[in-house]
């Protein structure tokens, strides 16, 4: 179900279990500010997920909460899981569904990377 991105951040939302490894991911990267792994239900041959370790909702929470270094720290993990992923050529998608209208499901900020086949001009 999508959920309210405006929602107070709900520390049982599956993301927040697997940052405290209370149920298992298969981990591509983590450091001090972010973690990524595959998407349980891929929609293209590479699907994976960058999630910040902070308790952030949508987009518009952690650019409203988190500091300049935590922000700049979650883009650069984004661009290096993509880089060590060897996405960089032929090249990759990035997105980030915020709210309902978007499809949110999971109430914990994440960014989408897909690659690995021809996308299309756009995920409807
Ligand atoms: P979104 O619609 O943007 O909120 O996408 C949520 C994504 O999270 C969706 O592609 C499936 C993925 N997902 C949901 N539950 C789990 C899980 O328990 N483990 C992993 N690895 N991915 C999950």
């Amino acid at each position: 179900m999508p959920i309210d991105a405006t929602q107070p951040y709900d520390d049982d939302n599956i993301f927040a279990k697997i940052l405290r490894g209370e149920i298992p991911s298969k981990k591509v990267y983590e450091d001090e500010h972010a973690l990524a792994f595959h998407d349980i239900n891929p929609q293209a041959p590479t699907h994976i997920l960058v999630i910040p370790k902070g308790r952030y909702v949508s987009w518009d929470d952690f650019t409203a909460k988190a500091d300049d270094a935590e922000i700049a720290a979650f883009i650069r993990a984004v661009g290096k899981v993509a880089r060590d992923a060897g996405l960089v050529e032929p090249g990759y998608r990035l997105l980030a569904n915020i709210g309902p209208d978007s499809h949110q499901e999971v109430a914990h900020l994440h960014v989408h990377i897909f690659a690995g086949r021809k996308l299309g001009p756009m995920l409807a």
